[in-house]
């Protein structure tokens, strides 16, 4: 079986570790060939260095290098670089990269400025990870997440920021506008497109639906490949009970005008591009008829990726709508 995924970082990542495991090939069945549309749009340059914190965090999490507890980085980090910034008085101070994962950063930057796409470059770090899927960039042009926040000081009364800093810096206050910064001129990379016409399932994880798949899906060609795909197109909601379950989807999805609800992001979606839709059967039960209304598949599972065992077992749900609606 071929399974393609659009994934973000920490949600994504996690969720695709419970694919995997619920794909595990048993006696005398071939493994499922599974292939990862990655998002781009947190990607940020820094200290000269490329940095693409949702490739890294599937590589990371998927490769087992990953920080647990956090979700992103590595295990076992240290900051000698960063504390001697610090002393240099080299900012941002809102942005700690760690020793390990400089390491990834060089390798890539150098390979970037060498000449090689990032899905070249994607393709050889994750060969030292020896990834159980293939990881693939959305796309290879640089394509940036800003998002537009209130500023007073600002012309207009507003000012965009970078993902990151909205993120990270300033924790997400209320948004505006998200803009997919050079997404008009960026394109699949290469492998994209085949690996969503061929697939044999599409999966939508409970990544980001704005900044995470809703980036992914912005890229020129990319939407209508996923809608005209043979492929089942199965989502699972990120939106547990009227808030994400960690992040700030509630605030980006206000942003782009659509309700935090888990029925708002299926219909946000569409039932053009999604057959499928799982949403959480202890707090989104009522959330099935809007859905199926609106002429989605859906079915109210647990949804929480409390455990590998509960996560296996979205993925094994999700696998068995799309069985249903083949
Ligand atoms: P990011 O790039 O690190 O923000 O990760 P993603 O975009 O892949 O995923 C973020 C989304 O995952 C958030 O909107 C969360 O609500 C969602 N998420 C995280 N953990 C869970 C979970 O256990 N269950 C569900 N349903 N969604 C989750
Ligand atoms: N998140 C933070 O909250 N603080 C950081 O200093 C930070 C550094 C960082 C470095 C590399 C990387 O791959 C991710 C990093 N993140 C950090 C996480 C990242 O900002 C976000 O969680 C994701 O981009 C959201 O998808
Ligand atoms: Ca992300
Ligand atoms: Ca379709």
């Amino acid at each position: 079986m071929r399974i393609t995924a659009l994934a973000g970082g920490v949600g994504g990542a996690r969720f695709l570790r419970g694919l995997i495991a619920a794909t595990a090939p048993s006696a005398g069945s071939e493994p499922a060939q599974i292939t990862v549309v990655g998002n781009v749009g947190d990607d940020m340059t820094m200290h000269g260095l490329r940095i693409c914190p949702d490739l890294d965090t599937v590589m990371y999490t998927l490769g087992d290098g990953i920080h647990e507890g956090q979700g992103w980085g590595r295990a076992g980090e240290t900051f000698g670089v960063a504390d001697e910034l610090k002393e240099y008085g080299v900012g941002p101070d809102w942005f700690t990269l760690g020793d390990k994962d400089i390491a990834t950063h060089l390798v890539r930057t150098q390979m970037l400025g060498a000449g090689y796409p990032l899905s070249a470059v994607t393709e050889a770090l994750c060969t030292r990870w020896k990834l159980p899927v293939r990881l693939l960039p959305s796309t290879d042009e640089r394509v940036e997440t800003h998002v537009v926040i209130d500023d007073a000081e600002a012309p207009g009364g507003r000012r965009a920021v970078h993902f990151q800093e909205y993120w990270v810096r300033m924790h997400a206050p209320d948004a505006r506008a998200v803009v997919s910064v050079g997404v008009e001129d960026s394109k699949p990379a290469p492998g994209v497109l085949a690996a969503i016409a061929e697939a044999d399932v599409i999966v939508l994880p409970p990544s980001n639906p704005v900044v995470s798949i809703g980036t992914i899906l912005q890229i020129p060609g990319m939407r209508q490949a996923v809608a005209d795909a043979e492929a089942p197109v199965v989502g699972l909601s990120p939106i547990v009970g009227g808030g994400p379950v960690r992040g700030m989807a509630d605030k980006v999805l206000e942003a782009v005008g659509v309700e935090v609800s888990a029925a708002a992001v299926a219909k946000h979606y569409g039932a053009d591009l999604l057959d499928g839709w799982l949403v959480d059967v202890d707090a989104d039960r009522a959330a099935v008829e809007e859905v199926e209304a609106a002429g989605i598949a859906c079915r109210a599972v647990p949804l929480m990726m409390s455990s590998p065992e509960a996560t296996q077992a979205m993925a094994q749900a999700a696998l068995d709508l799309a069985g249903e609606i083949a």
